[in-house]
């Protein structure tokens, strides 16, 4: 086995290594991204600095408002007509790059592959795009007859003012189907946060609730925060499927409007990403009496607790019992298939950069593999999803949080039907089954190093002072990474692989990791430390 030319990580002091990191910046920004960066001690509780604008100048990992809303929550929907209304790049940027796969229904509708655009010219941004839009709702329902449509904001659409909510009403009464407009301008909030959580109101208020239909199993699940990047949500319903859980709905992976309008009638919302989707387990526990538990897919043994903690939920024994020989028929062979690839990465490093969730949710996957994660981090998540749910009363609301819209939230006066006895409710509340996340820290190792919305600089330094084995981040950081001669997987988009959820999707990562590591090609590769310094410069003042 040819060996990586990155000698092995020289012991590195992490406490030295984050006065380092800061040290490279002027002071007024050394204060401010100090706060970000934290060195794990279970000993103590601790928080960290999240979801608030990034520096500017600083080369952040982040995407825009636009991003969340158009390209994460509802481009999933594949039943759908998802038009940008902006220039034509917002368009090619969110055009199926992250890879959420969708399968038709019988009626073999799959708008997935397309992208709409209003394309903006110089003329409509001087004149207003309104017209523009009208005309392309109207082509686009014409030519491909979806069951319903969706307008997304760009800048300049908000900065010139067009009223999109005006147009999608009046294309609403003029075409009889549901037309969804989205004010996710992209320069709204701090990142592309802002725009799950204007994705997720409108959902709420346009489409959840309209169906009735009911499951006809007791045992009907929504799931909430899985987007099906590279067929994730498949091997869910496989295994869902295997135990007798029915998947009702999903936001939004594989996902349809017709599901989203009577995800209502589900008994249980399971979260897989909390930061993307919390909004929605919230709200539609408040309006129809669903509770939310919070699952995690990724990794043999997180796929194994979860289901534990679905059956725990419905307390049915049938139900129990199936889980239990699902998980001990899929755990064996899983472990079997990956014991090949466990004996040659176990000990390797690994270091995560995602945005929101896959951060935390693939510690889990590597454990599996006896890999260890040495320093993770969210570039847009909240203090929440590192600190755990507790912390939420004391957060202090911003002034960039305080413009995205919080609805205010009633039970529905038909429709709310609690689904568990009152005394039931306190309790699961109370041993933490139902509405709670611990976040990522707990299962961050001492010493390690937390770093919240990472900078261009910051990921640099850190794998030249610790020579991970492997990052995991996106495609703005990938190919500086692998200059480093480290291999460097996106977790984003999987590299056109995948599935990587699920029992038989761990496996799929190990073999896919194992290759990464292992490739000869890193030897050919010379590291900038062994030929710095070229030019050198300080700063001054
Ligand atoms: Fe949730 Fe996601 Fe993520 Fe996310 Fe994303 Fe994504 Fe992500 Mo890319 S919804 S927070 S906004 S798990 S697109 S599927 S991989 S940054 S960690």
């Amino acid at each position: 086995m040819p060996k990586s030319r990155i000698p092995t990580a020289p012991a590195v002091d992490p406490e030295e290594f984050v006065e380092e990191l800061v040290r490279s910046y002027p002071a007024k920004v050394a204060k401010k991204r100090r706060r970000h960066i934290l060195v794990r001690d279970p000993s103590e509780p601790q928080a960290i600095d999240a979801n608030v604008r990034t520096v500017p100048g600083i080369i952040t990992q982040r995407g825009c408002c636009y991003a969340g809303c158009k390209g994460v929550v509802i481009g999933p929907l594949g039943d759908m007509v998802h038009i940008t209304h902006g220039p034509i790049g917002c368009g090619y940027y969110s055009w199926l790059t992250r890879r959420n796969l969708f399968h038709p229904r019988s009626d073999g509708v799959n708008f997935m592959h397309y992208c709409f655009s209003t394309d903006m010219q110089e003329e409509d941004i001087i004149f207003g795009g309104e017209r523009k839009l009208r005309e392309a709702i109207r082509e686009a329902v014409e030519l491909f007859r979806p069951k319903a449509v969706s307008v997304h904001a760009t800048c300049p659409v908000g900065l010139i003012g067009d009223d999109i909510q005006a147009v999608a009403r009046e294309m609403e009464g003029e075409l009889g189907i549901p037309v969804l407009a989205f004010n996710c301008e992209g320069y709204k909030g701090v990142s592309q946060s802002a725009g799950h959580h204007i994705a997720n109101n409108k959902l709420f208020q346009a489409a959840v609730g309209r169906d009735d239909l009911e499951p006809s199993t007791p045992f009907a699940v929504n799931i909430l925060g899985e987007y099906n990047i590279g067929g994730d949500a498949w091997e869910i319903e496989r295994v869902l499927e295997r135990c007798g859980i029915r998947i009702w709905a999903v936001f939004s992976g594989n996902g349809s409007i017709e599901d989203i309008q009577r995800a209502h009638t589900a008994q249980l919302n399971l979260v897989m990403c909390h930061r993307s989707i919390n909004y929605m387990a919230e709200m539609m526990e408040k309006a129809y009496g669903i509770p939310w538990l919070k699952v995690n897919f990724i990794g043999v043994q997180a796929m194994a607790k979860s289901l534990r903690k679905i059956a725990a939920y419905f307390e049915d024994s049938a139900l129990t019992e199936r889980v239990e020989e699902v998980v001990a028929e899929e755990v064996e062979i899983a472990h079997k298939e990956l014991a090949p690839y466990r004996e040659r990465l176990a000990g390797k490093t690994v270091v995560l950069f995602v945005g929101g969730s896959r951060a935390h949710h693939y510690q889990h996957l590597f454990q599996d593999l006896g890999m260890r994660t040495i320093a993770a981090g969210y570039e847009f998540a909240h203090r929440d999803d590192y600190e755990g749910r507790h912390i939420l009363p004391s957060l202090k609301v911003d002034a960039d949080s305080r413009n995205i819209e919080e609805l205010k939230v009633e039970p529905h006066p038909e429709k709310y039907r609690p689904r568990l006895s009152e005394d039931r409710a306190e309790q699961l509340h109370r041993t933490g089954l139902i509405g709670h996340y611990e976040g990522m820290l707990p299962d961050m190792e001492p010493g390690s190093l937390v770093i919240d919305d990472i900078s261009h600089l910051e990921l640099e330094m850190l794998i030249k002072r610790y020579r991970p084995d492997l990052v995991c981040s996106g495609i703005k950081d990938k190919y500086v990474v692998e200059k480093f001669g480290v291999p460097c997987k996106q977790l984003h988009n999987y590299d056109y692989r995948g599935p990587y959820a699920g029992f038989r999707g761990a496996v799929n990562f190990a073999r896919d990791i194992d290759a990464m590591i292992h490739s000869p090609v890193w030897k050919l590769v010379r590291p900038p430390w062994e030929t710095e310094p070229r030019l050198k410069a300080e700063l001054t003042a």
